[in-house]
């Protein structure tokens, strides 16, 4: 079949419309319409030619809701016209990584979704015959795509999709990373580093889980407001203090229990250790920093009980935790609709990412 999609030809251009083929499910494969994606900073990081591992071409998206058409041989899971989130952490549920249950990161199709391709190492987009590559194993940036079975959470019908797309990274991340990696517990004081469409989803699960103090850390004075609507209690503009940990500290009686980096700058992520309490202090990263970036802090932070981690997708097992993500947000514990900031039809995409980099968007929502 064809599909119309945002294809990344190479870093650093603007994405192009075109009109893609695209093969039908093979064995443990689904095809989806999607209906709405966000526009996230990793999509950006990615054509900005910043990510090493970064294929083109290739069709970019990651944050997808949308409808099964067909499925392929072996699916169980779902079929046609399921709703449903693609995930680019997929959970088969029984590689080693899944049965741990230490970790959300399964690893059965790592290898392939890392190159660009399906389980089988092929591509199901191309153009004259060419192969165009998929990403993060879910490719958004196309009306119609391919992916796993185990990269799919199925979700109820009623949920809309131009808010829930957001669900298939950015809420799940920022909301899974107090619930699911930290576990917070209600008292605590946090601190967000950064206040985009992550750290306001921390934000909003801190106070969704009885925090005391949250403590909101940004240089766009712009972000205060959105922050402080979603449970921020507090607000520090780095450019306004002489020291961010000093302020922090003083603010919480010696430190914070929790700090997110939002970020993924390795000078946050160290002032964000650094300003936990001495003897319980978890700090959680959250932004992905420029490829071979280090941190660094001295280690008697570390002997003195401060725990440096990180989290991805916000720790959540995909399927079993994304369509329960979706139930909180129909039930109103979490908002979506005032962080969908810009709605854009798909011709218009590039604008999304003008948006973004000037700090103007919390989330662009691409239509289909
Ligand atoms: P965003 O651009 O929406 O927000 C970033 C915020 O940081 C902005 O409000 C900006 O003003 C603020 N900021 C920038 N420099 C700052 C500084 N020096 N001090 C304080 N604030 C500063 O980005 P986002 O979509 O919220 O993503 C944040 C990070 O999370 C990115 O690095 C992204 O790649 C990463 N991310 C990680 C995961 C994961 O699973 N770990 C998932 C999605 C995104
Ligand atoms: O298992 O090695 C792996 C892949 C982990 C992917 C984690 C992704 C989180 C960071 C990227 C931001 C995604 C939007
Ligand atoms: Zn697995």
């Amino acid at each position: 079949m064809k599909t119309r999609a945002a294809v990344a030809w190479q870093a650093g251009q603007p994405l192009s419309i075109e009109t893609l083929d695209l093969a039908g499910p093979r064995a443990g494969e689904v095809l989806i319409e999607v209906k709405a994606t966000g526009i996230c900073h990793t999509d950006y990081y990615t054509l900005s030619g910043a990510d090493p591992e970064g294929i083109f071409p290739a069709v970019l998206g990651h944050e997808g809701a949308g409808v099964v058409v067909d499925v392929g041989p072996g699916v169980t899971s779902v079929r046609k016209d399921d709703h449903v989130i693609p995930l680019y952490t997929p959970e088969c549920r029984h590689c080693k990584f899944c049965l741990s249950r230490k970790t959300n990161l399964c690893q059965l199709i790592r290898g392939t979704q890392g190159k660009g391709l399906m389980p089988d190492a092929s591509s199901r987009f191309s153009l004259d015959g060419k192969p165009v590559f998929h990403y993060m194993g879910t490719s958004t940036f196309s009306n119609y795509i391919v992916v796993p079975e185990i990269a799919v959470a199925k979700v109820r019908p009623d949920a809309p999709f131009d808010k829930i797309c957001y669900i298939g990274c950015g809420v799940t991340t920022g909301v899974g990373a107090v619930i699911f990696t930290a576990k917070m517990e209600a008292g605590a004081n946090v601190v967000v580093f950064g206040l985009g469409g992550i750290g306001l989803n921390v934000i909003q699960a801190a106070k969704m889980v009885g925090a005391d103090k949250i403590i909101g850390v940004d240089i766009n004075p712009a972000r205060e407001a959105m922050a402080r609507q979603f449970g921020m209690t507090h607000f520090i503009n780095p450019k306004e203090v002489e020291n961010v940990v000093d302020a922090i500290v003083q603010l919480t009686d010696g430190g914070a229990d929790y700090s997110f980096e939002c970020v993924g700058n390795t000078t946050l992520m160290r002032q964000a250790l650094e300003c936990t309490h001495k003897g319980w202090g978890r700090s959680i990263i959250i932004g992905v920093a420029e490829a071979g970036a280090e941190i660094s802090t001295r280690p008697f932070q570390l002997v003195t009980g401060r725990k440096w981690e990180g989290s991805a997708f916000g720790g959540a097992r995909g399927r079993t935790d994304v369509p329960k993500i979706v139930d909180w947000y129909m039930e109103g514990k979490l908002r979506i609709d005032e962080l969908i900031t810009h709605r854009l039809k798909l011709e218009d995409i590039n604008e999304g990412f003008d948006l973004m980099k000037r700090g103007e968007s919390i989330r662009s929502v691409v239509l289909y």
